[in-house]
């Protein structure tokens, strides 16, 4: 039915449980038996890679994912074959026809476990850190899988001959260096000319030594880069008592857990043995001789391409303590640094079945865990095993993942947008599935080392993407909460998460409350707002620790709405002035001109859907006035207005979230339209037409199958680096849809 190329075929996605892998011609499906294989591969092969897999950035740096949908579209699409429900009116029947075509295409495309695996790239530094972990162990990929990731690396190189930290960013000394490094890691050559022109720009903006401190890091690794020109990640930190507000405990989870594997290789520092590449990149990287660099001087070098913020002169005069602590580091401290880093390491990578919190610490703790116990040890062979976890093959080529995938969050949506309107119940196969995987995601149990390593409670909570990746996130609560009460409600089927469960749910929902009335994201925010002073990425903004957030907050106030709605005697009373607080807290944040600023995805109008959906939800509800209620959400609908473009639709660039200011793209985006659409529905704005034009714009987008175009780049991760949510494209158009559908019919 879809064109397939050769190679495609070739390339499987194996799934078990949310797990996915991929595989280059699978002698069998079950994950385990095909990693003890070692794939062959022809010539003739590769040579065919590089036919299929040609992609042109210039036309648009988002791939389509067309190499895991095409095969299962083939594999399982079937036109819906029950009666389509006749509308009203010809123009009603067209929403009906789209909204049916919608659901039927992405049914297709989910697994067998019920969850919808999809493209999760789109950052640059990640595939380089797996990469430098493999070098430096000395356990290359298969030749597939090497062959395929040159090809994503080369598919990505800007036009400038850089490469961003992100697809669609512009170049800069991070990206570029570690792109470059990877690409001689996997066997290019400096003469080919690509490579020429890459070191050209690196050179030209100054050398490796302007590259930000995480690629500071990965380069001292590999012996390219001095220790003594990285600031001293102190490793004595972990050792301060816990009531200090600089504890590292106190962290964002993802800083936390990055920099604790970082730390471990400042303090062993490692580096792997000089050889003729490393001699030879050595010179490929720096304007200067390698050998008279003066590396303390190197500490704060920045390229100006990559700055994004800056070092705080608190932070410069704590470097300047903890590198002259260096000089004379007692061993016996030191060494107690280690050990406790070490075990906690263990820890991560056990609670979380060697998957770890996500793709940097994943990276590194590989490679700690390598140096501590050997290339034999069963504990590095775990890891190797779950590298590819992170790895994605689209018509790009091979990347790696910004997590092990999207999986509970994209059912939880997918789930909510089907039931939206009585139309979703004409798949019940499609919802019993999800139902399945959300129940299989719940956490069911604590880890044993929970409370020692400074972990949140979580049974009852549901994680991002698996429960192997075992860290419960607020919103994903709220959001596997909310889908599991939209499929219950449903009558579809017999529940099995049971009072009990849904309760614990709730709970944990609650648990996760800030002082400020807000959520955050993994944990409760542990540390005041100064801490933030002492963010040492010059990249990232905001990671210090973890900060309530528009969009968590009205995930969590929309679950609780609807517990209280359903389940009105529990918690009453504690449930209700929840809900009042994180109100008061999304109100708050709303700005002057009506919209919300979106933290994990592009970016106002993501925002600006969670919050009206949140307020709007709690009209007659006496949790706070109605007139306050009507006065936020029509300055909200006002803005949205003002954004709408001429075809109806809208549409935003990723520099909405690094800007901080609404940055329109040039073309309408059926993502952007869909939420701006979902917020005036919820709203209930009265103009119809604005709202229709906009359902016409995703009904003209719709391909032939109900599929809707892949355009720009949907998420985003502290301000600066962009990724891919491959399946925003459906589960936000259907649901628009489906809100309309609703709306229409029930008036
Ligand atoms: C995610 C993905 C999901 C996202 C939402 C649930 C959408 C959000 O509402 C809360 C925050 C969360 C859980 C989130 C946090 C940051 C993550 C884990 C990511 C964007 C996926 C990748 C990113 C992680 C930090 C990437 C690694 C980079 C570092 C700077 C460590």
């Amino acid at each position: 039915m879809l064109n397939i190329k050769s190679s495609w075929k070739n390339w499987q996605l194996l799934t078990e449980q949310g797990r996915h892998i991929w595989a280059f011609k699978p002698t069998s499906n079950d994950i385990d038996a095909h990693l003890q294989n070692v794939e062959q591969i022809t010539e003739h092969e590769i040579a065919q890679f590089a036919e299929d897999f040609k992609f042109d950035k210039t036309l648009n740096p988002n791939s389509a994912d067309q190499v895991f949908r095409h095969r299962a579209i083939n594999a399982q699409f079937k036109e819906f074959s029950g009666p389509i429900p006749q509308a009203e009116s010809p123009e009603a029947q067209k929403i009906v026809d789209g909204l049916v075509k919608g659901i039927n295409y992405f049914s297709a495309l989910q697994s067998k476990d019920g969850h919808w695996p999809g493209d999760y790239g789109g950052p640059l530094f990640l595939l380089p850190g797996i990469l430098i972990a493999s070098y430096i162990s000395e356990t290359p990929f298969p030749k597939a899988h090497r062959e395929m990731m040159k090809l994503y690396l080369f598919n990505h190189q800007n036009s400038d001959s850089g490469w961003g930290m992100h697809i669609e960013g512009d170049s800069t000394m991070f990206g570029t260096v570690m792109q470059y490094v990877s690409l001689r890691i996997l066997g290019v050559g400096k003469d080919d000319e690509r490579m020429v022109k890459a070191s050209a720009w690196i050179k030209a903006n100054g050398g490796a030594t302007g590259i930000p401190s995480w690629g500071k890091f990965y380069l001292s690794v590999l012996n390219l880069y001095h220790w003594e020109g990285f600031n001293s990640l102190f490793p004595e930190m972990w050792l301060f008592p816990k009531w200090l507000p600089v504890h590292p405990w106190r962290y964002w989870c993802h800083t936390r857990m990055v920099y604790l594997p970082m730390a471990y290789c400042y303090a062993e520092r490692i580096s792997v043995p000089v050889n003729d590449l490393i001699l030879s990149l050595r010179e490929e990287l720096y304007t200067e001789d390698f050998a008279t660099i003066d590396w303390s001087k190197q500490r704060n070098a920045l390229c100006e391409k990559d700055r994004y913020t800056t070092p705080s002169g608190v932070l410069k005069w704590m470097n300047f303590f903890t590198n002259n602590y260096e000089k004379f580091a007692w061993t016996w401290l030191r060494k107690k640094a280690i050990a406790f880093i070490l075990r906690y390491l263990n820890a991560e990578d056990a609670q979380t079945d060697y998957v770890d919190i996500g793709p940097v610490n994943k990276a590194i703790n590989s490679i700690c865990i390598w140096h501590a116990y050997g290339k034999d040890s069963a504990q590095f062979k775990k890891h190797v095993a779950r590298w590819y976890d992170y790895l994605w093959v689209a018509e790009d080529g091979m990347k790696m993942s910004g997590y092990n995938g999207s999986q509970l969050w994209d059912v939880a949506f997918a789930t909510r947008a089907m039931l939206e309107s009585d139309l979703g119940k004409l798949f019940p196969e499609t919802i019993a599935n999800s139902y399945r995987f959300i129940d299989y995601c719940q956490i069911k149990a604590e880890h044993p080392t929970h409370a020692e390593f400074f972990r949140h409670p979580m049974i009852g909570s549901w994680p991002f993407s698996t429960p192997e990746n075992g860290w419960p996130v607020a919103d994903c609560t709220a959001e596997g909460l909310s889908a599991t009460l939209a499929i219950h409600q449903s009558g579809l089927l017999t529940p099995v998460i049971n009072t009990q469960r849904i309760e614990q749910a709730v709970d944990i929902i609650l648990s996760y409350q800030n002082a400020d009335g807000g959520w955050a994201t993994y944990e409760l925010q542990r540390a005041p707002k100064w801490l933030e002073k002492l963010n040492p990425s010059e990249v990232f903004a905001d990671i210090m620790i973890d900060y309530s957030w528009t969009e968590c907050t009205a995930a969590c106030v929309i679950a609780l709405i609807e517990i209280q709605e359903i389940y009105p005697d529990y918690k009453n009373d504690k449930i209700r002035q929840a809900i009042i607080a994180g109100l008061e807290f999304i109100l708050k944040q709303q700005k002057p001109d009506g919209s919300w600023y979106g933290g994990w995805a592009v970016c106002f109008t993501y925002a600006t859907w969670f919050a009206v959906e949140a307020i709007a939800k709690s009209k007659g509800k006496q949790y706070i006035e109605d007139g306050v209620i009507a006065d936020s959400t029509s300055k909200a609908c006002k803005f949205l207005v003002s954004k709408q473009k001429q075809d109806g639709g809208w549409g935003e660039t990723f520099e909405s979230c690094s800007k901080l200011v609404y940055t329109e793209a040039s073309t309408s985006q059926v993502v952007n339209t869909a939420w701006a659409l979902l917020a005036l529905m919820a709203a209930d704005f009265s103009e119809k037409r604005v709202i229709r034009a906009g359902t016409d714009l995703l009904l003209s987008r719709q391909t032939p199958l109900g599929d809707w175009p892949q355009e720009s780049i949907s998420g985003v991760f502290n301000y600066n680096c962009m990724i891919t949510y491959a399946n925003y494209r459906n589960s936000f158009p259907i649901w628009a849809l489906s809100r309309y559908h609703r709306q229409s019919t029930q008036k």
